[in-house]
């Protein structure tokens, strides 16, 4: 049965509330525009749980005041309108000047602002509101993000029967970091709402842990003896909230298929390149916590010193654009331009500068040749939630060639311990890790890469999806 809007009249069983749709409005050559399914992330891991289930998506179509419902195979599809005001001061606001930069170990300063912050009241509101309306009895809803931190609990007042998972796909941050926040209860309270809290890391479960019993005085429990060691629980509000780690992963099998399957693009795209002895590849969206210029700053060094030779090594920088309204965005893009240029103009000739830099997306196919053809892929960032550049890499290189280079300030490192890690902060670190992943021997760099490809394909994003939405089904 359908109702009049066009949704179904009893409603979804499984229902995701994520801050953006997973479909895109494209413009065709021919000057129409249509929706496309967009690619990888979470539509990718839930597809097997939405083709067993009646399912629905929450979210917003990334148009600013449109109330369109995109078509989505076999998905039950609710947008949330949002105008151009609520688009600055909810989402390149709170979320994205206040949020982002506060649980990204305040890399640049967040603003704290109390008109942004009733925006972001009012738009969470939006959110639980339109997941009512597409949740039937009993549901269970995936709320992630923290762009809608206050979305589990004002569901709950909504909906008590509904069970309510959250998952964080950044950094959690430490007391220190956290209590700068104004509405730091609120969040907690937000939060709280939830059945079942997820982070990445065990340190970002212990961080809520500890400020839900520091700032609202709650009763908590870890249990590190128990089977499930990651969890811990909260007593509030007359109910057991749990709290857990879950790293999330790829779709490991289908990069690797169609990674193989990119194999002479791969070949291609070095001989464009001029053959390069050394191949070095950063895929990344344009952000501040990626650190891009920890990579370029490593690489200037090494030809300055003579451990890398500018005439036979190229850097491909592959960036997409991101957040391009906010502030701390346009500075950095200007950073890391002049950066390239300086260090193009310095030691490249007009015939080969050594970095090519791309501010564009890359079509997927073409991203996993570079995969594929890379000897080296750096993961530099400053702080990073997990990063799947890395897992995606890993994935591609079913042929164990390559070589990575991953930041220990990456959810991603705790997993991937064979990668060339390094500590960001240090000159020195950064410096060895980049030449030796460059220069050791194909033995040395062949056991690694076989250790690491292993390990993507046997934790796929599957079974991150299981082992939520499992703990979120289990009897407390
Ligand atoms: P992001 O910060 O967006 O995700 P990441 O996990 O690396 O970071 O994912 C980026 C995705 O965009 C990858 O699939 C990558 O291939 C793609 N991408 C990047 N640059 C591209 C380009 N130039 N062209 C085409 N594609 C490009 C947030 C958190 C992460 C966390 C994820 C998932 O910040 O820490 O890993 O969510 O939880």
């Amino acid at each position: 049965m359908t109702a009049p809007d066009g949704h179904p009249a009893a409603g979804a069983n499984f229902v995701v509330v994520a801050n953006r749709l997973p479909v895109d409005k494209r413009v065709e050559p021919d000057g129409t525009t249509v929706w496309k399914r967009a690619p990888g992330g979470l539509v990718t891991a839930l597809t097997p749980t939405f083709a067993s289930r009646t399912g629905a998506w929450v979210g917003w179509s990334g148009i600013p005041d449109s109330a369109e419902n995109p078509p989505v195979d076999g998905i039950d599809i609710h947008a949330v309108p949002l105008s151009h005001d609520e688009i600055a001061d909810y989402y390149e606001g709170f979320s994205n000047a206040t949020l982002w930069p506060l649980y990204h170990d305040v890399l640049v300063k967040p603003e704290y602002r109390h008109d942004w912050w009733d925006t972001y009241v009012t738009v969470n509101r939006r959110f639980a509101e339109e997941t009512s309306r597409a949740a039937a009895p009993g549901a269970t809803v995936w709320v992630h993000d923290y762009q809608l931190q206050l979305v589990p609990a004002m569901l709950r007042d909504l909906r008590p029967d509904l069970r309510i998972g959250f998952f964080l796909h950044i950094p959690f941050p430490p007391r220190e970091l956290f209590s700068q926040l104004p509405w730091r209860r609120e969040i907690l309270e937000g939060l709280l709402g939830a059945d079942l809290i997820g982070f990445h890391l065990p340190g970002g479960a212990e961080n809520f842990l500890s400020l839900a019993r520091r700032i609202l005085g709650v009763e908590v429990s870890t249990d590190p003896v128990g089977v499930r060691d990651r969890f811990g629980t909260v007593a509030y509000d007359g109910r057991t909230v749990q709290v857990g780690s879950f790293p999330i992963s790829i779709d490991s099998a289908n990069v690797a298929a169609n990674a193989a399957r990119m194999a002479d693009r791969a070949a291609e795209i070095r001989a464009e390149l001029g053959d390069p002895e050394v191949l070095l590849l950063g895929v990344d969206r344009l952000d501040y916590t990626k650190g891009i210029d920890v990579r370029l700053a490593g690489l200037e060094r090494l030809f300055a010193a003579g451990r890398l030779d500018p005439a036979t090594t190229v850097l491909v920088q592959l960036a997409s654009p991101s957040r391009e309204r906010v502030d701390s965005y346009i500075e950095m893009r200007n950073r890391i331009e002049q950066t390239v240029g300086h260090i193009n103009g310095t030691y490249g000739t007009a015939a080969r500068p050594p970095i090519r830099y791309l501010l564009q997306p890359v079509p997927r196919d073409e991203l996993l040749a570079y995969f594929r053809a890379a000897d080296v892929c750096l993961v530099t960032p400053m702080r990073d939630g997990m990063n799947l550049v890395a897992k995606e890499y890993l994935a591609s290189r079913d042929d164990l060639g390559g070589a990575l280079v991953l930041s220990e300030f990456t959810g991603a490192a705790a997993e991937l311990t064979e990668a060339y890690q390094l500590n960001p902060y240090d000159d020195r670190s950064v410096d060895d890790a980049i030449a030796a992943a460059a220069t050791d021997p194909v033995e040395e760099r062949r056991e690694r890469m076989t250790a690491l490809h292993e390990q993507v394909m046997t934790n796929d994003v599957d079974q991150w999806a299981h082992a939520f939405l499992d703990a979120l089904a289990a009897d407390r």
